[in-house]
Formats: C-alpha cells, structure tokens, sequence
C-alpha cells in the first residue's frame, strides 16, 4: 500500500550541451518540473515531468503542470491509500480531462514508491524482462546535409542502434538522403513533428527511397484519419508519437490502419499504467513498439529505462546516456551507454536505480512549493 503524506514540487534549469531543434521550435535549456513524494512509511522517491517549456509538442507546458500539479493534483492524491499502482491512472482521470503530463509525473512516481516499499526493481515491478536495452539518438535539425552527416557517423560510431533524423518541410529529402548515401546500411528513421499535411504526399513518398526504418508523426499532432490515408500512399512505416494518447487512441490507429508501429512516451499517455496498456495492446496484435524520450534528466530517463524492459519494446528507444544531453546530470550514476549501443537497466536496488543527487538539484533549483498531509 502506498499513501502520500508530502508532495514537494521543484523547477530546475538544466542547460543543453546543443540546442535541439525540431520542425515546432528549438529547445536550449531545459526547464524541468521535478517531484518528491514522501510515503507514510517513510519511502522516498524523486519522479519528473516531462512537460516543455512551450506548447509546441503537447499543449502542456512546464507552467500548466506546475499548476494542475498544485491546485488539482495534489489534492486528489495526497493521504489517499492506493493496493495497486494501476489505481492510480483511473483516480487521476475521473472528471479530469487532459494534462496528461502532469499526472504521469505523479503516477509514474507512485510506481516508484510500490517498487521501493516492495523492495524490487521499478523495472520489475512494471513487468520488464530485458537486462539491458537498445538505444537510438534523436538529431535535431541542422544546417546543413553536410553538418547531419557529420553528426550520423559520431552517432554510428558511438554504437547507437538507430538513428532519428528530425525532418521539416525544405529539410527533408536533401538531408536523408546524404545521410543515406553516407551510410548505406544505417539504421535510420525520421521524425516530422507534425510538419506535413496531405498535400505533401508526394513529396513524403520521395523517402521511400531511403529505406528508413519509418517516419514519426508527419501529420497533425491529433489526426488519425489522415495518417491512415497517408499510410496507404507510403511504403515506409508510418510510426505515431504524438496522436497516441492513450489506449483508446492506440486501438484507433489498429482500426484506422492509421500507422505500423507506435513510439510509447509515458507522460504523453498519463503514465505508465496507460503506457502497459498500449505496450500489451501491440504486443497482441504484432506491432512494434519503443521508447520515445522528451530530453529527460536522469531521473525520467531512469522510468524510460525500465519501461523499456518490457518485452514488447523491440526496437531502439530514444534514451540517449546523460552524456548526450547534459555537462553532469542529476543522478548517479549516470546514464552510460556500451559501444555496442545498450543502456543497462539497473536491477540490483529497490526503485529508480540510480541515486538523486540532491545537492546538484539544489543548485539548480530556481522554484519550489511543498505539501504536507
Ligand atoms: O518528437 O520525439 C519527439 C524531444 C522533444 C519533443 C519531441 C521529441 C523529442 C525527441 C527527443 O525526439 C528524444 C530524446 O529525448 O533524446
Ligand atoms: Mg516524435
């Protein structure tokens, strides 16, 4: 049984070694909303909140979350006994619509706290299987197909098991395909966020050269329906990040044939309930599914992790070792990455299986508001 009695919110700034730019805008510093929750037994553990810093991804920002978080959140768990982590996920939905992210960061959490209090790993206590896990690199839009070429073969020869090429309109055909031409045999894929519409058909199905693995998410952010007609005009998978929010939405795209192959964010679906859900959903109807990321610190990366334990995550995540993304994370250890591209998922500690390092938060903490029972 779990039961909150102190819900302590921070705002940390974490700089990015680069600026990480998408077809909906850039990102330089990460401004990130971390939760410490407190059990009654005394059980500890830090979760994080995958919201932006601008609503160009979801609507949810950093500020929405921080403010849900505070004012609907808290209120709902705080002192509330929960038997099963899955009681979670329906008690934040009941006449609650939306902020998805802001309830991941707190159910996610919850998961943590079961794992901790029963004295097994988070990734046992979701299920997972695997001892280590393949990992891909998400690029940013560059400058030029020469600087994307560049930045694949660091990325190839670091071992990374896949890599995403994020792609715009104008940004597109030229750079895949140089970075085909450099490497052959390559393991690639790209990722529009949401730049196209059907109206570019024709000029999407000039990847279909590229032999890519598959393209994330070209359309509307919430569309289905276009997907689907998409799909049939494309040989190269279609693969849904942000339309899937939730389980229903992912029986949609099997109904719709809107896509092939979903990329599981478990704060874009409410956490990790929502997440199994998606993962057994595919699994039983043969779709591959795999970890996306949102430039997490330590802490998210760590839920990234063990979710993708998971049987069912057959292809690489977006869960890049801490070196990728920060001068010194948060946590400790920190994230590494083997020269063969696999991140080990720790097993061998209670929960997240990396130890918070409070001081380093401290230092970057910039907001905090604390609840107690
Ligand atoms: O579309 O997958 C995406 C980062 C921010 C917002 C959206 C996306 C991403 C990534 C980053 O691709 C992946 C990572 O965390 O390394
Ligand atoms: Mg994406």
């Amino acid at each position: 049984m779990v039961q909150l009695v102190r819900i302590s919110l921070r705002e940390i700034h974490l700089p990015l070694k680069e600026p990480f730019r998408i077809s909906s805008g850039v990102c330089l510093d990460r401004r990130i909303m971390l939760l410490e929750l407190e059990d009654a037994d005394g059980a500890v553990t830090w979760s994080e909140c995958v919201a932006g810093e601008a609503p160009n991804y979801t609507s949810e920002t950093i500020d929405t979350a921080w403010i849900v978080t505070t004012d609907y959140i808290v209120e709902r768990m705080m002192g509330v006994s929960f038997n099963e982590p899955d009681e979670v996920h329906p008690a934040l939905e009941l006449n609650f619509r939306g902020h998805h992210m802001a309830k991941a960061a707190i159910e996610m959490g919850m998961w943590a706290l079961f794992a901790e209090k029963e004295q097994v790993s988070l990734a046992q206590r979701l299920g997972g299987t695997r001892a280590e896990i393949a990992t891909g690199i998400s690029l940013g839009i560059q400058d030029s197909p020469a600087a994307l070429v560049e930045r694949v073969g660091k990325a190839l020869a670091q071992g990374y098991r896949k890599v995403k090429l994020k792609i715009e309109p104008g940004r597109d055909i030229d750079y895949v395909r140089a970075v085909r031409e450099a490497f052959p045999d390559a393991p690639l894929m790209a990722d529009a966020n949401n730049a196209y519409t059907l109206a570019d058909t024709s000029r999407l199905a000039l990847l279909d050269a590229f032999n890519l693995m598959m393209i994330e998410q070209p359309l509307s952010h919430d569309d289905l329906v276009r997907h689907a007609e998409l799909q049939r005009a494309l040989r190269t998978p279609i693969c849904l990040d942000e339309s899937i929010t939730s389980v229903e939405r992912a029986e949609d795209m099997l109904t719709l044939k809107s896509g092939r192959i979903i990329n599981i964010k478990p704060g874009r679906v409410g956490g990790f309930q929502q997440s199994r859900a998606i993962h057994d959903l595919c699994v039983r109807n043969e779709i591959p599914v795999w970890c996306g990321g949102m430039l997490e610190s330590g802490i998210g990366r760590a839920y990234n992790v063990a979710l993708a334990s998971l049987a069912g995550f057959t292809k690489p995540g977006d869960v890049s070792p801490s070196a990728r993304y920060w001068a010194q994370d948060v946590v400790t250890p920190e994230w590494t990455m083997s020269a063969t591209g696999m991140v080990r998922v720790p097993t061998d500690r209670p929960g997240i299986g990396v130890t918070v390092n409070v001081d380093r938060i401290d230092d970057l903490t910039v907001r905090t508001e604390a609840f107690v029972a």
